[in-house]
């Protein structure tokens, strides 16, 4: 009674107007005894979906703080290492926003979310107000210097989480050992609890699914699922130009190495991250392998990978732009102008560098993002259905970029350590 009338095409409705008049759920359900009983229904759907979504929204904020912080206290002290520490810096935002711009060259090609025959929303979203650029780019930076950081928690504010998070975690390297050691182990206890936290509110995610799904289905029609085949298509195809074009042209031409020679050296790690869909599952066979696979120092695999696994998320990066601008398409039925895919741009970088290497931690951040172009998060529920199977080629993804950041780091690491071959006396 939620499916076959929209399926059968038999809608008994009264007339078009009802069409026009009521949400396209109620009204494209609507029976003829004269009740719109699925209006009831699909809002409860929505509402029971949406606890679902709001468990996510709960664990997003601790899940981001404690994460970062791990990370980035887990480089231990910051001596002797600012060199290394500032090119893994580089090479992570570098193949991040290769892959982000790569997601958004594809999902603007394929355009998963546009010319579906899905039952338009009776009432249309209102179309998204376009910022000037310049305008666009101020308000990201002020996001990024929060004048409340208790505020930006409260809010949540996730750009100015992220910014001063990562602040008072670069500053607290530089505190005294003891105060380090403390502050890592606070958080560190942190992280674990809100983890397991994350993972049950994630085994929840069937039922959860179950309702958002529903209450899409109603409202968007059947059509929606050609739509979701389409981005399922569109993250693959971006995930695999990074992965198999992007990083190898990086690796022969930065690290001098054959991509395929490296990529059967990480591949138990890359199997292990595609079954598990977690990059910190991963983390000690990822450096097993390229220490003892792919012949990477200890001094860079347990400095680059640690990090990596928390920050150094290309896969999740792009399928983030991938999903927003696909939610984006489907809701306002057009394409994000310039400027919010700007936005989008930037809130994909910095949510996945505040994504943790657990399981769908990507699909909570995404939150950040929706929020910031401002779309319903209900919207995301579409999603939901096929995240599992994202996550794990995404999760991949993640592991081989920070595999390759290891081969690149030690090119030029072991370039700082080789003395300039002296000139040859002259004759
Ligand atoms: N599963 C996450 C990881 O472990 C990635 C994600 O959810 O986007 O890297």
């Amino acid at each position: 009674w939620i499916i076959d009338p929209i399926v059968s095409g038999d809608r008994s409705v009264r007339s078009v107007a009802a069409l026009e008049s009521e949400d396209s759920l109620a009204a494209s359900l609507y029976l003829d005894h004269g009740q719109s009983t699925a209006k009831r229904f699909g809002n409860w759907f929505k509402r029971i979906g949406g606890l679902f979504l709001r468990m996510l929204q709960m664990v997003a904020v601790p899940l981001i703080v404690t994460s970062l912080l791990c990370g980035i206290l887990g480089l231990g002290a910051a001596e002797g290492v600012g060199r290394m520490f500032r090119r893994t810096i580089l090479y992570y935002m570098a193949t991040s926003v290769l892959a982000i711009l790569t997601g958004l060259f594809v999902v603007n090609l394929i355009r998963p979310g546009l010319g579906q025959d899905i039952a338009k929303n009776a009432k249309l979203a209102a179309p998204v107000k376009a910022e000037s650029l310049g305008d666009v780019l101020f308000h990201q930076v002020e996001a990024l210097i929060p004048s409340n950081p208790i505020g930006a928690l409260v809010e949540p504010n996730f750009l100015s989480i992220i910014a001063f998070t990562i602040a008072i975690g670069l500053f607290t390297l530089r505190a005294s050992e003891s105060t380090r050691t403390r502050i890592l182990d606070a958080t560190s206890a942190g992280f674990e609890v809100i983890m397991a936290l994350t993972t049950a509110i994630i085994r929840l995610a069937p039922i959860g699914v179950f309702f958002l799904i529903a209450y899409v289905t109603a409202t968007q029609g059947v059509g929606v699922y050609r739509a979701l085949g389409l981005y399922v298509i569109a993250v693959m195809v971006a995930l695999a130009i990074h992965a198999l074009i992007t990083l190898p042209l990086i690796l022969w031409f930065f690290a001098k190495r054959n991509p395929l020679d490296y990529f059967k050296a990480m591949a138990p790690a890359l199997l292990t991250a595609f079954s598990s869909a977690s990059s910190n599952g991963t983390l000690p066979l990822t450096m097993s392998a390229v220490e003892e696979r792919a012949g990477i120092s200890n001094k860079t695999g347990s400095f680059v990978l640690p990090l990596g696994a928390t920050v150094n998320m290309d896969g999740t990066a792009l399928y983030e732009v991938v999903a927003v601008l696909f939610i984006a398409q489907l809701h306002f039925g057009q394409n994000l102008p310039f400027t919010q895919q700007v936005i989008v741009v930037i809130t994909a970088l910095l949510a996945s560098v505040g994504s943790a290497g657990i399981p769908h931690a990507g699909l909570v951040m995404m939150v950040i993002i929706l929020q910031a172009v401002g779309l319903p998060i209900e919207m995301q529920g579409i999603i939901l259905a096929v995240d599992r199977v994202l996550d794990m080629a995404r999760t991949s993804v993640n592991v081989w970029s920070d595999s390759c950041g290891c081969a690149v780091i030690e090119r030029f690491d072991l370039a700082d350590a080789t003395p300039p071959t002296p000139a040859a006396p002259v004759a």
